[in-house]
C-alpha cells in the first residue's frame, strides 16, 4: 500500500476513549439506570419487541469487571453511505474484544449487510486491522444499502451465525440499518439463538440523533470538509467579486449538514428544507428569496455571493413533491417504455402535458428544461425519479437569473449576475477523520464491544457529552426500542426510529435566523480552513457548531 504522509502519522494516533473507559477492561463495570419506553406508541412497539422492549438504560462507569468470561466471536456489518471513522468503530471493537481475551474473533462480513447473508467475510488480526487506522473510508470491508428485514434473510443470518458461532453481530448504520438491528435483535432472542446485536449510530446526514444520540459519526468530518472547500469558495468570490456560487451539499432528507456548513462559513444565503416546508414555499418564492439578496448586494456594487442549497430541498417544496408524484405515477408500469420510445423531447412534451394536472404541468413549466429532462431520464429501479440526483443548484441559480431578469425589464435592478455551481457529497465521506469523529468511533466500537461482553441486546452504543473534552464523555447503551415510534412506510404501519430533521425552534436553527439577514446583505464569510490533526485541542478537537449550539 503506498502510504501518504499523513496516512503515516495517523497509525501512530491514540484515539480518546472517554474518562471512564481507560483504566482497562478489568476496570469497566455497568451501573444500570431506569427501564426504558419507546417515544411514542408505546403499547404497539412493546407488543412488537416482547423480548426487548423496557430495558435499562446503562452506563460504563470505573470498578471491577463482573462479565461473565466466555469466548466472543462477533461479526460486524458496515450499512449504508460511508461515513469517515467507520474503520475506527472497527479497530475500538476489535481492541476491546482482544483485549479481553486475545482468543476471541471478530469477523468482518463485507459489501454491506448482504454480506451477512452471503457469508462473505474475513477474519481480522492485527496486521490486517492496523492499516486502517484513524483512517477514512469504508473500504475495510466495505459496504452496501441491502436492508435486512425479512424473517427470510434473518433466517439465512442465523444459519451463517450459527455456522461461525458467533455470539454477537454489530451493525454499523443510519435511522433504517439501526431499527433492523434492533427486529434483528428481537428475532434472535425469540428464537433462543444466543446471538447479541448491537447497533452503532452512522451517517454524515446527521439525522441519527436524538435525546439519547448527540450525534451520528461522520457528520462532524464531512461538514468540516465541506466547510472548508465552502470557505475556499468564499475567499474566492470575495478575491474576484464576478460570481454567485451556488453550492449543494449532501443530505439526502434532513439539512443539518447545509445548516452547519451555514454556521461554519456565514454564506450569504444558506436554505433550510425544513423551514422551506414548514411556511409551504414555492420554488418561485424561494428564488425570490434569493434574488433579493442578490438585488440589495448588487445595489452596493457586490455582484458575488455564495448559496447553500441542501441536497433534499426539492422534496420539501410541497409544489414540487406534488409533482414528482404525478410524474411517478405517469410513468408506472409499461408506460416508461412507451415515454422512452417517443422520438423526440416535444414528443414526450406533449406525453407530459397530456398525463399530468393543471397544478404539477405550472410547476413543471417554470423549471430550467434541463431539469426537466432529468426528472424523466435519471429513475431507480422502481421507475421512480431519483430526486436526490436533481441538480438543484443548477435550478435555482436558473430560477434566480430569470426573477432578474423581470426586474432589470421594470428597471428595479441593473446588477451583473454570473453563476458557478458545485456540488459537495462524495469529497466529505471517506475524509480522514477529525480527531473527534476519530475518537467517537474508536469509543463507539469500543464500547459496542462492552454492551456485549456484558449480555446485552437491542442496544444502540452511546457516547454522550460529546461537546466536552474526551475524558468527560459518557458511555453506556441504550435500548433501541425507546428511540422507536409507528410511521407509515409502503403504506404499512411501521415500528422504526424517528429521523431526526432540523427543529425549528433549536438553537443551532435559531442562531443562523437571528444572524442571516446580515449574512445575506453584507460580506460575513468566514473561513474555517482543513481539518487540523495536529496541534492545539482548541483547534483540532474542536467539534461542530451545531452540537456546540445544542449542548452549549
Ligand atoms: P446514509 O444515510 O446511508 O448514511 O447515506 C447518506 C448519504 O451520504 C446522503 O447524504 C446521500 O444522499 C446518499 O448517502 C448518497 O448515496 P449513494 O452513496 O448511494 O450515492
Amino acid at each position: 500500500m503506498n502510504l501518504s504522509p499523513l496516512q503515516k502519522a495517523r497509525y501512530e494516533y491514540s484515539p480518546k476513549l472517554p474518562g471512564m473507559l481507560r483504566n482497562g477492561i478489568a476496570e469497566i463495570c455497568v451501573k444500570e439506570g431506569s427501564e426504558t419506553q419507546s417515544v411514542a406508541d408505546q403499547d404497539k412497539i412493546k407488543a412488537l419487541f416482547p423480548n426487548t422492549y423496557g430495558k435499562k438504560e446503562i452506563t460504563f462507569q470505573k470498578g471491577q469487571n463482573t462479565s461473565a468470561a466466555k469466548k466472543q466471536v462477533v461479526g460486524v456489518i458496515l450499512s449504508g453511505g460511508q461515513a469517515p471513522g467507520g474503520h475506527n468503530v472497527v479497530c475500538g471493537l476489535y481492541d476491546a474484544l482482544k483485549a479481553t481475551d486475545k482468543n476471541n474473533v471478530l469477523l468482518g462480513f463485507k459489501g454491506g449487510p448482504s454480506g451477512l447473508i452471503d457469508d462473505k467475510y474475513i477474519e481480522f488480526d492485527d496486521a490486517f486491522i492496523d492499516q486502517y487506522r484513524n483512517t477514512g473510508g469504508f473500504d475495510i470491508i466495505g459496504s452496501g444499502r441491502t436492508k435486512l428485514e425479512t424473517e427470510e434473510q434473518f433466517k439465512i443470518v442465523t444459519e451463517v451465525a450459527k455456522k461461525h458461532g458467533l455470539t454477537a453481530v454489530v451493525i454499523i448504520g443510519g435511522d433504517d440499518s439501526n431499527t433492523n438491528a434492533a427486529v434483528l435483535a428481537e428475532y434472535m432472542a425469540a428464537h433462543n439463538t444466543g446471538v447479541q446485536v448491537i447497533g452503532c449510530p452512522k451517517t454524515i446526514d446527521g439525522d441519527l440523533k436524538n435525546e439519547d444520540i448527540e450525534a451520528s459519526f461522520g457528520f462532524d468530518t464531512a461538514t468540516k470538509t465541506y466547510s472548508e472547500l465552502i470557505g475556499n469558495i468564499e475567499r474566492d468570490a470575495n478575491s474576484a467579486k464576478k460570481y454567485w456560487h451556488f453550492i449543494k451539499v449532501m443530505g439526502r432528507s434532513a439539512s443539518h449538514v447545509a445548516l452547519e456548513c451555514a454556521l461554519e462559513t456565514q454564506p450569504n444565503i444558506c436554505l433550510i428544507g425544513e423551514e422551506v416546508a414548514a411556511k409551504k414555499m414555492s420554488l418561485s418564492q424561494i428564488a425570490d428569496q434569493i434574488a433579493d439578496a442578490v438585488e440589495k448586494r448588487a445595489a452596493q456594487g457586490n455582484n458575488f455571493g455564495v448559496a447553500i442549497i441542501p441536497e433534499g430541498i426539492v422534496e420539501f417544496v410541497p409544489e414540487f413533491s406534488a409533482l414528482i408524484a404525478e410524474i411517478n405515477e405517469l410513468l408506472a408500469g409499461k408506460k416508461t417504455e412507451e415515454f422512452n420510445a417517443l422520438p423526440s423531447w416535444e414528443a414526450k412534451y406533449d406525453f407530459i402535458k397530456k398525463g399530468l394536472s393543471k397544478e404539477a404541468m405550472a410547476v413543471f413549466e417554470i423549471l430550467p428544461q434541463g431539469i426537466q429532462q432529468q426528472l424523466f431520464l435519471e429513475r431507480d429501479p422502481h421507475g421512480n425519479v431519483q430526486v436526490s440526483l436533481i441538480e438543484s443548484e443548477k435550478l435555482f441559480a436558473e430560477m434566480v437569473k430569470n426573477k432578474l431578469e423581470e426586474r432589470k425589464a421594470k428597471g428595479t435592478y441593473k446588477g451583473k449576475f454570473g453563476t458557478q455551481h458545485h456540488f459537495f457529497g462524495y469529497e466529505g465521506r471517506c475524509a480522514f477523520p477529525s480527531n473527534f469523529d476519530a475518537d467517537y468511533c474508536y469509543s463507539l466500537g469500543y464500547n459496542a464491544f462492552m454492551l456485549i461482553q456484558y449480555g446485552y441486546t437491542g442496544y444502540l452504543s452511546k457516547v454522550s457529552n460529546l461537546s466536552k473534552p474526551a475524558e468527560e464523555w459518557v458511555a453506556g447503551g441504550m435500548p433501541i426500542t425507546k428511540m422507536m415510534n409507528i410511521e407509515r412506510r409502503n403504506g404499512e404501519d411501521k415500528p422504526v426510529i424517528r429521523k431526526a430533521l432540523v427543529e425549528l425552534d433549536g438553537k443551532p436553527f435559531k442562531y443562523f435566523e437571528a444572524n442571516r439577514d446580515k449574512w445575506a446583505v453584507e460580506t460575513c464569510f468566514t473561513y474555517p480552513g482543513a481539518i487540523q490533526y495536529y496541534g492545539p485541542a482548541s483547534v483540532c478537537d474542536l467539534t461542530t457548531r451545531t452540537l456546540a449550539l445544542e449542548k452549549g
